[in-house]
């Protein structure tokens, strides 16, 4: 089952730079950094009563995250959606039609199992499925 928009992505260029100007908009710092080698990534968190911002910074030049901004530019890369459990959700959406884009659940950032499913599959929003780790 989905049960509540988990975070928003957002691709940027330099996390630091974008760091200080999202604390500036939020008037309040990020909570939390971290590397995800596994996506080529570094991110940050920031958390707005229940609403998490999660900024990407590319860590190589094979990260989706590059080859997002090379193409469109910095901005929304995509919507996680926090499910009660992954493996049930990933077969139901694989059977309903959707394309996902690891066959596996993997470990992602601030504690989630998650999957992506492609954007051609969902109206041009690349959508994250995220399960907390317990
Ligand atoms: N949102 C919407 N559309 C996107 C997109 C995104 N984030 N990223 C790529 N696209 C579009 C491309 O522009 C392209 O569109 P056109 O065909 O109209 O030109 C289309 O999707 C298909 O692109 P592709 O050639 O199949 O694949 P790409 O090499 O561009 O990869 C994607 C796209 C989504 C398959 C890849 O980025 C992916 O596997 N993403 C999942 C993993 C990921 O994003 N990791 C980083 C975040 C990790 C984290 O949150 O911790």
């Amino acid at each position: 089952m989905f049960t509540k928009i988990e975070h928003i992505g957002i691709a940027v260029k330099d996390l630091q730079k974008s760091n200080e100007l999202f604390s500036k908009l939020f008037g309040k710092d990020h909570y939390k950094i971290e590397k995800v080698e596994s996506e080529h990534v570094s991110t940050s968190f920031f958390m707005l009563g229940d609403t998490k911002i999660e900024l990407l910074e590319a860590s190589s030049p094979d990260s989706a995250i590059s080859k997002f901004i090379e193409k469109k530019g910095e901005g929304i890369h995509h919507i996680a959606y926090a499910v009660d459990n992954v493996v049930e959700e990933m077969k139901r959406l694989e059977n309903e039609g959707f394309e996902l884009l690891n066959k596996e659940p993997k470990k992602g950032a601030d504690n989630k199992l998650i999957c992506f499913l492609h954007p051609k599959s969902t109206n041009g929003i690349l959508v994250e499925l995220c399960q907390e780790i317990k």
